[in-house]
């Protein structure tokens, strides 16, 4: 259901059930965990991607006995097969990317904002198709889409479940960026390579430090900062961005 691919630290994850929009199945979500998972210990960004121009990913596969309907069902599929999912790429010791190539609907919409940096084609959009079908945003989107766009925002996008445009959704801070069609793999891709070449390590500390800001107060935070910051600086790569500035010359960080 998916492809992986490993090349100059980058790991990238390619949704690929295309006739579907690359709907999410049982499969699909235990082999995005797994792939996640393997990127996180071999790479030093892990992109997660769909294949075609068309979607990035419309959500649970309606059609898919296996999601199943009825609240045992719904319930188990929520905690046993989307948490872990979500888990491994919020987790994920390495930064993650989502590149939005098309439609991100349900699901599939909450999955994209899970990553740790977002950029959409501008042919994308997103939806919240949840109440349409009588459901609440899940994967995730009740506790992603206040805090990055808004309460007034995210309660629109989900009562209304209107389309929301990548250049909407970068207007309100949704994403990172949205990105005219023809630049967007050029986009995408160097920008991988930029954070595949940076300091691992401290990047770790950065999504660790900024996601734990969500639920702590200043002076918690000041606190973890101080501890966080004194590992970064035990770090090889601190030694070498501080040498390469004072010989003016670019860092070669190792991620170590
Ligand atoms: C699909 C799907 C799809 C199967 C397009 N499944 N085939 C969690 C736990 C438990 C229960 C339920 O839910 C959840 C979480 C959720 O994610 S709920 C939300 C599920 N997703 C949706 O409600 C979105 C459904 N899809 C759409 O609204 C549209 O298809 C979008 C907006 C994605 C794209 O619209 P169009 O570009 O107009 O394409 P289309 O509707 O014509 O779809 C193209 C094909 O893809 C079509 O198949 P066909 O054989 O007729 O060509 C669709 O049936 C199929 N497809 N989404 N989620």
């Amino acid at each position: 259901t998916l492809t992986y691919d490993l090349a100059d630290g980058v790991a990238t994850v390619t949704l690929n059930r295309p006739e579907k929009m690359n709907a999410l199945n049982s499969q699909m979500r235990a082999e995005i965990a797994q792939a996640v998972g393997r990127g996180g210990e071999e790479a030093r960004v892990v992109v997660l991607t769909g294949s075609g121009d068309r979607a990035f990913c419309s959500g649970q596969d309606l059609g898919d006995g296996t999601g199943g309907l009825g609240a045992e069902n719904t319930e188990r599929t929520l905690r046993d097969e989307y948490a872990p999912m979500l888990r491994a790429i919020v987790n994920c010791p390495v930064p993650t990317i989502c590149a939005v190539n098309g439609v991100a609907a349900g699901a599939g919409a909450n999955l994209a904002l899970a990553a740790d940096v977002v950029i959409a084609a501008e042919r994308a959009y997103f939806l919240q198709a949840f109440a349409r079908i009588a459901l609440i945003p899940d994967a995730g989107g009740t506790y992603t889409l206040p805090r990055t766009m808004g309460m007034s925002k995210a309660m629109g996008a989900a009562l209304f479940a209107d389309r929301i445009s990548a250049k909407q959704a970068d207007d309100w801070g949704m994403i990172w960026q949205a990105v005219p069609d023809a630049d967007f793999d050029s986009h995408w891709k160097a920008r991988a390579a930029h954070l595949a070449n940076g300091p691992t390590k401290t990047y770790g500390a950065i999504k660790r430090v900024l996601r734990a800001s969500w639920a702590n107060d200043l002076e918690e935070q000041l606190e973890l900062e101080a501890s966080e910051q004194g590992q970064c600086a035990e770090s090889r790569d601190f030694v070498e961005g501080v040498v390469a500035f004072t010989e003016k010359r670019k860092a070669n960080f190792e991620g170590r």
